[in-house]
């Protein structure tokens, strides 16, 4: 039997787990109601009271909370506790627009430690790996949280970062890195340089892989265990929560075990806001259990997974569930960077010469995420266009660059090509094949994907 690092709650039984759920439920309403007016004054709406959570399922009495009402609160509406108590901020990574943040406590911060600390050793890493952590440290929470978890079971860690690829593998070859964490696209690419510098990965102790931050497909994964001749595991997270470590996978690939003991999970159906059936894929919605500086009740996180309860032959208790392959809104992630078309549109509203409707195409031709955003010009320009072209191009590339902190290669399109003659068109298409479903095409969530609305 493999490795757990927390037995005492990873292995909890599930009554005593319930209860647990339970005080810790109380706890944390009780905790946004006094601390929080933006709860404070959701509860009274409801003329609900802390008091009024008596069992876990009340929890559904509560009232959700959207990624909205994260950015209108920027940056601290949302904290719960004094400035003095907060050691740590992440800002949720992608544009300068509307970011959200998230603020941790000592406390929190050991937490999150812990969590990042059960995922790795759920993948079978231990003290003996040498890890090389290619996700970003920054506002991020990727890079540092796992860093911090990996640290926590005493391997020997490499925080490479976002380093060129030359220098990854030249690192990885100088310490004989067993373990290789961050964004399954980089990792795929490292196989490929290891192979442009005359290498043969087999001649390098690499054995295992933890990826994630963004969907990524079984062919992907297959692809990158034999590029790089390790096993590869998925782990989960969102910054709402904390960042990694809500879930995380073991090499039997039995779904990801959710740290329960931390976050409250529903399933619900993203149209009516309805809890579905165990198994049914559904809108995961987290509540905190244990978040002192930002404790969040019931919120959407906008992934679609299923959950299953029934015991999967290791010794965790808790529940695992499926891997996300979509999501209910428009947000890609591109390069670990989530990006919503809005984003893009704020910016598109600085240049007088487009017109209204644009596109997002997301591509991935050489193992890298490129974005191409295809806008319209207005209709009432002068014939003669082409400098203003090429100058209104510029001007966009540098500004959507400054603001999602990515190249994008804009295309300016004739007018009302996009949406001529009043028809409908996708505004995202993402040609990267992410998910079991085939290519992700726009509005993620739509009846026909989920089983329960085949009718
Ligand atoms: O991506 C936290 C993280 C860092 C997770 C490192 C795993 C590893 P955000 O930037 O807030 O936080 O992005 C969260 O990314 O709601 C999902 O849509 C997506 N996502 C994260 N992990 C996975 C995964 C981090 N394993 C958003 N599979 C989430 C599919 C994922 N999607």
């Amino acid at each position: 039997m493999s490795a757990i690092f927390n037995p005492r709650y990873e292995s909890m039984n599930r009554e005593d787990l319930q209860q647990l759920q339970l005080e810790r439920l109380q706890a944390t309403t009780n905790r946004c109601y006094k601390n929080v007016p933006f709860y404070r004054r959701r509860l009274d709406e409801l003329q609900m009271q802390p008091e009024d959570i008596q069992s876990v399922e009340d929890l559904r009495k509560l009232p959700f909370t959207t990624k909205d009402d994260l950015r209108r609160s920027y940056p601290y509406d949302l904290v719960a506790l004094p400035l003095r108590e907060v050691v740590r901020f992440h800002l949720y990574s992608g544009t300068t627009g509307a970011p959200t943040v998230i603020a941790y406590t000592a406390n929190d911060l050991q937490h999150w430690t812990e969590l990042v600390a059960r995922n790795l050793v759920a993948g079978e890493i231990t003290r003996e790996d040498v890890v090389q952590i290619f996700f970003g440290y920054g506002l991020f929470s990727g890079g540092f949280g796992l860093q911090q978890g990996a640290e926590e079971i005493g391997a020997s860690v490499l925080p490479v970062s976002e380093a060129e690829m030359p220098q990854q593998v030249k690192i990885m070859q100088d310490f004989r890195s067993t373990a290789l964490i961050g964004l399954p696209p980089y990792a795929l690419h490292i196989g490929e340089t290891i192979r442009q510098m005359g290498m043969d990965p087999k001649e390098l102790p690499l054995r295992i892989g933890i990826f994630g931050a963004e969907p990524w497909s079984e062919e992907r994964r297959a692809e990158i265990e034999s590029r790089l001749y390790i096993r590869a595991c998925d782990i989960y997270g969102l910054s709402e929560m904390g960042g990694p470590g809500v879930a995380g996978e073991r090499p039997e690939r039995c779904g990801l075990h959710l740290a329960e003991d931390h976050f409250l999970v529903e399933v619900i159906d993203p149209l009516t806001g309805e809890p579905v059936p165990e198994g049914q894929a559904g809108e995961l919605v987290f509540t905190t259990l244990t978040r002192e500086a930002l404790p969040l009740l019931r919120y959407r996180s906008g992934d679609l997974a299923s959950i299953d309860t029934r015991p999967c032959g290791c010794d965790r208790t808790s529940a695992r569930m499926s891997r996300v392959f979509h999501r209910t809104d428009d947000m890609v992630i591109i390069h670990g960077i989530n990006v919503f078309p809005e984003d893009i549109a704020r910016v598109l509203g600085e240049f007088a010469e487009l017109g209204e409707h644009f596109q997002i195409v997301v591509d991935r031709p050489e193992g890298l995420d490129e974005l191409e955003v295809r806008v319209e010009l207005a209709g009432s320009l002068p014939s003669d266009v082409t400098n203003l072209v090429l100058r209104t191009r510029e001007q966009m590339e540098r500004r959507l660059r400054q603001e999602l902190g990515m190249d994008v290669k804009v295309s300016l399109l004739e007018p009302r090509s996009l949406r001529g003659s009043g028809d409908a068109y996708q505004r995202v298409v993402d040609k990267r094949t992410v998910g079991l479903c085939g290519p992700k095409t726009d509005n993620l969530y739509t009846r026909r994907m989920l089983p329960q609305y085949a009718k």
